[in-house]
């Protein structure tokens, strides 16, 4: 399966905000440059009707939706990573393997819980939109496949809230009259090759001599191409243990490069981390810092500790290190800070460890 949100940035700003959901809505990533510069993010199927897509110049959009009562958000991040979280939840409760791929995204692999039966996975496909409809007010839509390239096709077929199911023996005529752009790795540059060679649908790749795809692309590419448009595929959903990274970032009040005033902005992610880290009973190894510039380009840096570790003060001083070192690389002011932990083992805590953690984090909660 894969499941996919709808709209999911516009859908979760409707959701603290129902009246919007009446009126065209565009989610937008302001460069800060002049009023309207930036990229539409995305946009609720209102906007998209008048042509708003992801991608789209700002000033573009406005003009499509001039005079339709639309309205326009800027990104916010904290909200929506912190919703991704417990929509993944959710979707991992279902699954016996689990892999996220997006901010709204996650495959999940489901032949054990439904004995292969597409029946049974239709159904469950049902029961967990049910939930995430229940308990988060939220809809997506789910594709469901013999394996990963077939599913994620199905899932983009009926949009928003819709189920698409293709067994095994419909998977060629499933894919056959599909653009080729919708298999991955075909760009728009791949696409255009594959014109001048007369192949528009995936079903004319099918057709189109192996050997002639391999001249072209290259013995790994071509191989591919030629599966991809048979359905082949054998990738397995990659179980990334209960998590591979958290993250927060946060937005300055100011600008700034000031190591005190950013240091005390990623206290409380750091201290919100470190809470969630402990709940699962994890150790990390690797820190990092995530710096959005005045220009709003991302910076990341981090750091890997030769053992694993739980420890709060150790995640401070690190941070500390890392954003010490990054300023003096940069004369750039910063206006969003994140950290960043990764690399995680899963291992029984000791009863003294733990109490010692709780004492140390205790000293930090009134910093
Ligand atoms: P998508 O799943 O591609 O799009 P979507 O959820 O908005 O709409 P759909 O109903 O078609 O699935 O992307 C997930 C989020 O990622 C999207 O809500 C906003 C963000 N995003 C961007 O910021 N820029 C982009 O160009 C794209 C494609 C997505
Ligand atoms: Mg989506």
């Amino acid at each position: 399966m894969l499941v996919d949100l709808d709209y999911f940035f516009a859908q979760l700003e409707e959701l603290r905000n129902p009246s919007l959901k009446k009126r065209p809505l565009v989610v937008c990533v302001y460069s800060g440059r002049t009023e309207d510069s930036g990229a539409v993010s995305t946009a609720n199927y209102l906007a998209r009707e008048f042509g708003v897509k992801s991608g789209m110049p700002i000033f573009r959009a406005k003009k499509k939706l001039e005079n339709n009562d639309a309205v326009f958000l800027p990104v916010d991040y904290d909200f929506y990573e912190e919703m991704c979280e417990k929509v993944m939840k959710i979707f991992r409760k279902h699954a016996g393997r689990f892999e996220q791929v997006g901010i709204d995204e996650a495959y999940l692999d489901v032949t054990d819980k439904t004995s292969g039966r597409f029946e049974d996975a239709r159904a469950l496909a049902s029961e967990i939109k049910k939930e995430l409809k229940v308990v988060l007010r939220l809809t997506c839509s789910i594709g469901i496949g013999p394996n990963k390239l077939v599913a994620k096709i199905a899932a983009d077929i009926q949009k928003p809230d819709g189920v698409t199911v293709v067994e095994p023996p419909q998977v060629e005529s499933f894919l056959s009259p599909l653009s080729t752009e919708k298999l991955i790795g075909v760009g728009v540059k791949t696409r255009e090759k594959m014109q001048a060679l007369g192949i528009h649908t995936i079903g004319d790749l099918a057709k189109f001599d192996v050997q002639k795809l391999i001249a072209t692309y290259g013995k790994t590419l071509g191989t591919y191409f030629h599966n991809a448009s048979l359905g082949i595929d054998d990738e397995p959903v990659e179980e990334r243990g209960e998590a591979e990274s958290f993250s927060r970032i946060s937005t300055l009040k100011q600008n700034t490069r000031d190591l005190n005033t950013i240091f005390e902005r990623v206290t409380p992610l750091c201290n919100n981390i470190h809470d969630t880290i402990m709940k699962e009973k994890l150790l990390f190894r690797t820190i990092g810092i995530i710096a959005v510039m005045d220009d709003l380009s991302t910076h990341t840096r981090s750091k890997t500790l030769e053992s694993p570790s739980n420890n709060l003060e150790l995640m401070f001083n690190i941070v500390r290190e890392l954003f010490g070192k990054f300023l003096k690389e940069t004369d750039r002011e910063v206006r969003r800070v994140g950290i960043r932990v990764s690399n995680f083992t899963k291992e029984e805590i000791g009863q003294k460890q733990l109490t010692s953690f709780i004492e140390r984090k205790s000293d930090f909660s009134t910093v």
